[in-house]
């Protein structure tokens, strides 16, 4: 009787692991919200030994941010990022999306959109501005709601961008109004962590990870030897970067890198099973892009 409940058990930890046969529907809440950003809190870079004020690195502008169901409590955008990407969105193959985007952008009052790269939609979800063209999803007023319908096809999956593409992408973009789609295949195996590294030019000075510059201020990335980890790299902006992990190698089509380049919108994703434990640095090697911001600190434990 106890060997059978044993099996059972065993047999339901199986069925939970493995990816569901059936395509879901996935349901994810966004608004716009404003915000005073600060790309510097530590006021430091401490790699040149300089000191910023905040007058010279907080600014305001509109972000998205995620929601709970209808819009009712805001949420952290992934489980381990909060920074300026927007809600980190996982899919599988063959999955539905629906974004519920609300703009509760009220203190630049703008019309905003949301306009997904890598997934398949019809022309009512682009959320690209065309005047005399495009409906209400491209330009979503202050205190409407639009719904994305998109599903992820049999070349979805990889990391992708999104982003404003409504009257307003210009400012809004350099303002941070943007995020990643994460897409796994219908049976690839979910890395065990997901760093989402975006590069982007803000304000006059700065060259940021996440909107935020200077080791310090970018995120910590954390994992354990033996761990598959993912890095998910995406730049915004109109500037190329080349992406560089210290102490580690990873395989394109190309072959081994240690360094890849990447410019606007275009995004990749790369993975490899940790083996060097220590304290390590990635960054964007454009030198003055370093200089300005665009690196950060890796650590990886035993
Ligand atoms: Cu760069």
């Amino acid at each position: 009787m106890r060997r059978a409940v044993v099996v059972v058990l065993a047999l339901g930890a199986v069925l939970a692991a493995a990816p569901s046969a059936h395509a879901a529907v996935r349901d994810y809440w966004v608004a716009a919200v404003d915000v005073d950003w600060n790309m510097v809190p530590n006021g430091r870079d401490a790699i040149e030994d300089m000191m910023y004020d905040a007058s010279q690195t907080v600014f305001p502008t509109v972000v998205y941010r995620r929601y709970t169901k209808s819009w009712k409590k805001p949420l952290r955008n992934s489980p381990d990022q909060d920074l300026i990407p927007g809600p980190l969105i996982h899919a599988r193959v063959g999955d539905k999306l629906r974004i519920h985007f609300k703009n509760l952008d009220t203190a630049f009052n703008r019309p905003h959109s949301m306009h997904f790269h890598g997934v398949e939609y019809k022309p009512s979800s682009d959320g690209a501005y065309l005047p005399g063209f495009s409906g209400r999803d491209a330009e979503v007023k202050p205190g409407q709601t639009w719904t994305y319908k998109l599903t992820a096809g049999k070349d979805s999956a990889g990391a992708w961008p999104y982003h404003d593409h409504g009257p307003a992408m210009d400012e809004s973009i350099d303002g941070g109004m943007f995020g990643m789609l994460s897409i796994l295949g219908r049976h690839e195996q979910a890395p065990d962590r997901e760093f989402e590294v975006v590069f982007a030019p803000m304000g006059k000075n700065f060259m940021t990870i996440d909107g935020r510059a200077f080791v310090g201020n970018t995120p910590v990335f954390r994992a354990k030897v033996g761990e598959l980890v993912q890095w998910d790299v995406m730049a915004m902006g109109s500037d190329f970067h080349t992406f560089h992990v210290h102490g580690h190698r990873w395989v394109t089509s190309e072959g081994p890198r240690d360094t890849q380049t990447i410019g606007p919108a275009e995004t990749y994703r790369i993975r490899w099973r940790e083996d060097a434990p220590g304290t390590w640095l990635y960054h964007c090697h454009v030198e003055d892009h370093m200089m300005h911001g665009m690196i950060g600190i890796y650590r990886v434990t035993k």
